[in-house]
């Protein structure tokens, strides 16, 4: 758009003597009219994609999640990751649309002069920008790092159940995918099986999880839980659910023409209920 010629002095890297100092020269670049626009459009689109988060994550409450620590901490971890990449993605919106639409060449127009220096060799600006990405790169990754510990702890590991501290009195559920339903089955139960998943409400939970043919997923939805369901191999999971209710279960790979309809309802219980639900079933031992 700009013609070779036009290209005004002043955006040249000056001459390294007789210029202002940094701090002039980044005052004088904030002042452009483009930049004003550029923060002005910043602040916009920020304050419209933050709603758009807080419905993301109501969106994921809709279905009366989060019911286990393990789910608040993916929850916490997305609210937060949200609102630190909501000002970086709306800068970078900003200056597309300032591109696309604030510098139009309009036919016949003369192409304006910048009126002040340019920032690329700004001290202060340099070390600015620089600090402020390094902050923001450290911290997604040390939040993530210790999210992810978190989540693990939580979910207990990746230790098979046999292998996992039993003073927690854990609950121990055999998942089976196959195409296109799952089984649950109680090993500490006389083995009962469901095709619905019951579990105590605050009691540990250890999946042996695995599949009769394809591969599946294993996604306890509003509990956080998802691990693959391998064929001939046994994955470990765990979750200690917090909330009673109905929950959602679904396949999580895609895994034939009914993957979609592959799913069934958590319900998640007080404990003596689970119970006479164990003794209606036929399980007559109670771990
Ligand atoms: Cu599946």
């Amino acid at each position: 758009m700009t013609e070779p010629g036009a290209v005004g002095v002043t955006d040249e890297p000056e001459a390294p003597t007789n210029r202002p100092d940094s701090e002039h020269r980044l005052r004088q670049w904030l002042r452009r009219p483009y930049v004003r626009a550029i923060v002005i459009l910043t602040l916009i689109l920020s304050l419209v994609m933050l709603p758009l988060g807080w419905l993301i994550v109501a969106a994921m409450n809709g279905t009366g999640g989060p019911a286990s620590p393990v789910m608040s901490s993916i929850q916490l971890t997305i609210i937060v990751l949200t609102v630190a990449a909501v000002p970086i993605t709306a800068f970078v919106f900003a200056v597309m649309l300032y591109s696309l639409f604030g510098w139009r060449h309009v036919r016949g127009e003369q192409v304006p002069k910048d009126d002040s220096p340019a920032i690329r060799t700004n001290t202060i600006g340099v070390v600015l920008w620089t600090a402020v990405s390094s902050a923001l790169a450290v911290f997604f990754v040390a939040w993530g790092l210790v999210a992810l510990a978190q989540i693990t702890a939580n979910s207990y590991g990746t230790l098979p159940a046999n292998e996992q501290p039993q003073d927690l009195d854990p609950l121990i559920v055999n998942v089976t995918g196959q195409q296109w339903v799952w089984t649950f089955e109680y090993p500490q139960h006389d083995r009962v099986t469901s095709d619905v998943l019951y579990l105590p409400v605050d009691r540990p939970v250890y999946f042996n999880v695995t599949s009769k043919d394809v591969i599946h997923n294993f996604w306890a939805v509003e509990l956080g839980v998802k691990i693959d369901a391998n064929p001939g191999a046994v994955t470990q999971t765990g979750v200690t659910p917090n909330k009673v209710g109905t929950f959602n279960l679904r396949c999580a790979e895609l895994c034939g023409m009914h993957h979609a309809y592959m799913q069934t309802r958590i319900q998640v219980m007080p404990q003596q209920d689970f119970t006479s639900w164990v003794r209606e079933m036929g399980g007559g031992r109670t771990a």
